[in-house]
């Protein structure tokens, strides 16, 4: 998913590599593998250049040497704050999150319209069971009169997610959709979600139906649903549709076919209508309302810590998701822990969409490299061969004697562990650094704030500066190597703390 994007942000990022200070050659250098990019991503030039010109004015605009927490002096450095700038620009250009008001009473329609096999009727489906998991009773209506079997389609998708479907025989559209409105009124349900027909192309045929469907069953929301593969066509679609009909939304569909992501950065901008969900594959659980910083930090390859958590807790429990998070967020994790949410994981849907969402993971992943389950199993297998004493201390498998050990246990060779323990190091401090911060930091990344009954979740704040110190790209030696060092710290910072406690000890005495 949008790898075109993130390797261009990436090859940016390792140019600024051994810079001392941001100026305008090294970043319009920088930013040429950005354009490149973004270019090649589909994205329109006009979107592109304002892009560019506004990362490069955070870039030399402000000069930021920040230092978070006391003395350990967590340093942004030129590549940090670059990123940081292409980060916020990001979430600019995406525009802000769109979730619909929730509902207590009464009842709210939605119209779902769009080109024909876009995703319309799939994701009518997706949205009602995502309706129905946060409480609501939605209804699902098939407005589209056209091809028999979308009757049929729309029957079997509802009966998958457990939601009542309204169809009617005859070729009355608007008609079906009034009458399903009065329906869901009377039987106090609270969504109906209108599944219309879709067309090639955008004609005065298709627009006439939609507008009586929406004349007669006033909707209170229309989305236009969008195939991000379309790439920059999506875009004109979605400007030519919105020319005539009045969108409130947008639902991008596909993104985990669209390697490019064009769609998903400029349609906003290209519109001025908010995206509200976005759909990642054909299974009914792939919707989810979009979150700009999510999706930028995924672009960014940093990981997306907050989609994990919702992920974690479509599986889990809330409050173990939270434990999981917390322990996550501490660095206090062992090889256990990680074993144990790497098996929920496997219940989460496609591996490598995951692993982009785990801060450090993605960018990890050479290019190109499809996930596969097998590498879970070996992960898996090598884990279990380890002592316990080994799972919860990681260091003693520093040893070559206990390496050999757990490879032949698991049937493995060495470079699978090393990479393993590389991992699993990178991704326990990346966490911990975020957790370092404390609550205060933690607070600004939506969602998590609530976790720590910090403030508002949702504050448009996104991440902040210090929080992407480290969260760059890099090779995992280096990333390794600043692992060990600042578990080496934090060694020492136990180490002395137990001397002070024995001191005081020892003079109450
Ligand atoms: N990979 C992937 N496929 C999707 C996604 N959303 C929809 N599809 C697939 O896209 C195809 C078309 O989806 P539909 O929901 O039938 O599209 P539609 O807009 O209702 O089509 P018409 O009613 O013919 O206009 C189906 O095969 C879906 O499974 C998605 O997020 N990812
Ligand atoms: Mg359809």
């Amino acid at each position: 998913m949008l790898e075109t994007l993130t390797r261009g942000f990436r090859q940016a990022r390792h140019k600024l590599g051994g810079v001392a200070e941001l100026d305008e050659r090294n970043v319009a250098g920088a930013l040429s593998e950005v354009r490149r990019s973004l270019l090649e991503a589909d994205v329109d030039l006009e979107i592109v250049r304002g892009f560019l010109e506004r990362v490069t004015q955070r870039c030399l605009g402000e000069r930021v040497r920040l230092v978070a927490g006391g003395g350990d002096g967590l340093e942004v450095s030129p590549g940090d704050h670059f990123t940081k700038a292409c980060f916020d620009e990001l979430v600019e250009l995406m525009g802000e999150e769109a979730p619909i008001a929730p509902i207590d009473s009464g009842t709210r329609s939605l119209m779902l319209v769009g080109l024909q096999g876009t995703g319309k009727t799939s994701t009518a489906a997706k949205l009602a069971l995502h309706l129905k998991k946060q409480g609501e009773r939605p209804l699902l209506v098939a407005a589209d009169v056209h091809r028999p079997a979308a009757r049929e389609q729309l029957r079997v998708l509802g009966e998958r997610a457990g939601v009542e479907v309204f169809a009617r025989d005859g070729d009355d559209a608007a008609a079906i959709c009034a009458e399903a409105v009065e329906h869901a009124r009377a039987s106090g349900l609270h969504s109906v979600i209108l599944d219309t027909a879709g067309r090639l192309q955008i004609d005065d045929a298709l627009m006439g139906e939609l507008e009586r469907i929406a004349e007669r069953a006033k909707p209170e929301h229309v989305a236009l649903v969008c195939d991000a593969m379309a790439g920059r066509e999506a875009v004109n679609v979605a400007r030519g549709f919105h020319r005539r009909f009045a969108l409130d939304g947008l639902i991008l569909t596909k993104l985990d076919g669209d390697s490019r992501g064009g769609a998903a950065l400029a349609i906003r901008e290209a519109t001025g209508v908010p995206i509200r969900w976005i759909t990642t594959g054909e299974d009914l659980d792939r919707l989810e309302g979009f979150r700009p910083e999510g999706l930028a930090s995924r672009i960014l390859g940093m990981g997306d810590v907050v989609g994990l958590m919702q992920d974690f807790e479509q599986v889990v429990d809330e409050e173990t998701a939270e434990e999981e998070a917390r322990k996550l967020l501490q660095g206090d994790f062992s090889l256990q822990d990680f074993l144990k949410q790497l098996r929920t994981i496997g219940k989460l849907g496609p591996l490598s969409e995951l692993m982009e969402k785990m801060p450090g993971m993605g960018d990890m992943m050479p290019e190109g490299t499809q996930v596969d389950p097998g590498q879970l199993k070996r992960t898996e297998a090598m884990i279990l061969s380890m002592t316990p004493r080994e799972r919860a201390q990681v260091e003693l498998l520093n040893e070559r004697s206990r390496q050999e050990r757990v490879t032949r246990g698991s049937g493995t060779s060495l470079s699978d562990l090393r990479e393993l323990l590389e991992r699993f190091g990178a991704m326990r401090e990346l966490m911990a650094q975020v957790g370092q911060a404390g609550p205060g930091l933690l607070s600004r990344i939506p969602g998590i704030g609530q976790m720590f009954g910090g403030g508002p979740p949702g504050m448009p704040g996104s991440l902040p500066a210090e929080a992407l110190a480290g969260l760059g790209p890099g090779t995992g030696n280096r990333r390794m190597a600043r692992a060990q060092r600042s578990a080496e710290k934090r060694q020492k910072r136990q180490q002395q703390r137990k001397k002070q406690r024995r001191q005081k000890k020892r003079r109450r005495r």
